[in-house]
């Protein structure tokens, strides 16, 4: 059965995307454009899921929202078991941590500079907090990646699928210098054919 995949374009979604051309799943594309002034999701993506955001994917009858689940459930459902760690394993317990790292508390500074950033001269007196703690995140993230260049074991993992997009934010936020195992990590990625295939499908991805 084909996997429907609500895209919206320069977004989490391209992970998704990514992950099913590791998997070599049968999907197809729903695209969605951001509103090129507002850089938000058209509304039709709240008659998929009310509150208008992506990925989501429809599969066997289901909506799937929210990337570490729709990552998990391909990974469990589509033939992923390879990007899942052992249950027993050490490896299970950083695969947890970093499968919420992202969307938990790695987004927390980034989505406050992107508003506060709005405010102008308004936001100077939380500028210098923010952008203390988005270096931390960039900073203890980047001490966590293997020197092979992954976040569980030594190989391929959902929890990298799931780091990927905030790996490129901190690459697009200026951090390469400063981070350069994540700089090496976002490189990696975008060195896969997987990774390329996805964004020919995707459509155009920030500058990559
Ligand atoms: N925690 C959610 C976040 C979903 C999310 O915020 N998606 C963004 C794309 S990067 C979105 O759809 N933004 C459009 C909007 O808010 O209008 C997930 O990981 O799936």
């Amino acid at each position: 059965m084909t996997i429907t995949v609500h895209h919206l374009n320069n977004s989490r979604s391209q992970r998704i995307l990514w992950l099913l051309e590791e998997l070599d799943a049968e999907y197809e594309v729903v695209r969605y454009e951001r509103d090129a002034e507002t850089n938000l999701a058209p509304t039709e993506l709240k008659q998929v899921h009310p509150l208008g955001k992506s990925p989501a994917i429809e599969d066997d009858g289901r909506l799937v929202t929210e990337s570490g689940a729709i990552i998990e459930y391909l990974c469990e459902r589509h033939g992923g078991e390879a990007w899942l760690p052992d249950r027993a394993s050490s490896d299970w317990i950083d695969y947890l941590e970093w499968m919420q790292f992202g969307e938990s508390s790695f987004f927390v500074p980034v989505m406050l500079k992107l508003y506060s950033g709005r405010l102008g001269h308004a936001a100077a007196p939380l500028m210098p907090r923010i952008e203390e703690q988005l270096g931390a995140h960039v900073d203890y993230a980047d001490s966590r990646i293997s020197d092979d260049l992954h976040f569980v074991g030594s190989d391929w993992s959902a929890a990298d699928v799931m780091m990927s997009f905030p790996a490129e934010i901190a690459v697009m936020q200026g951090y390469a210098e400063r981070a350069p195992k994540l700089a090496r990590f976002v490189e990696a990625i975008h060195a896969r054919p997987g990774w390329q295939r996805a964004r020919e499908r995707g459509g155009p991805y920030f500058m990559w």
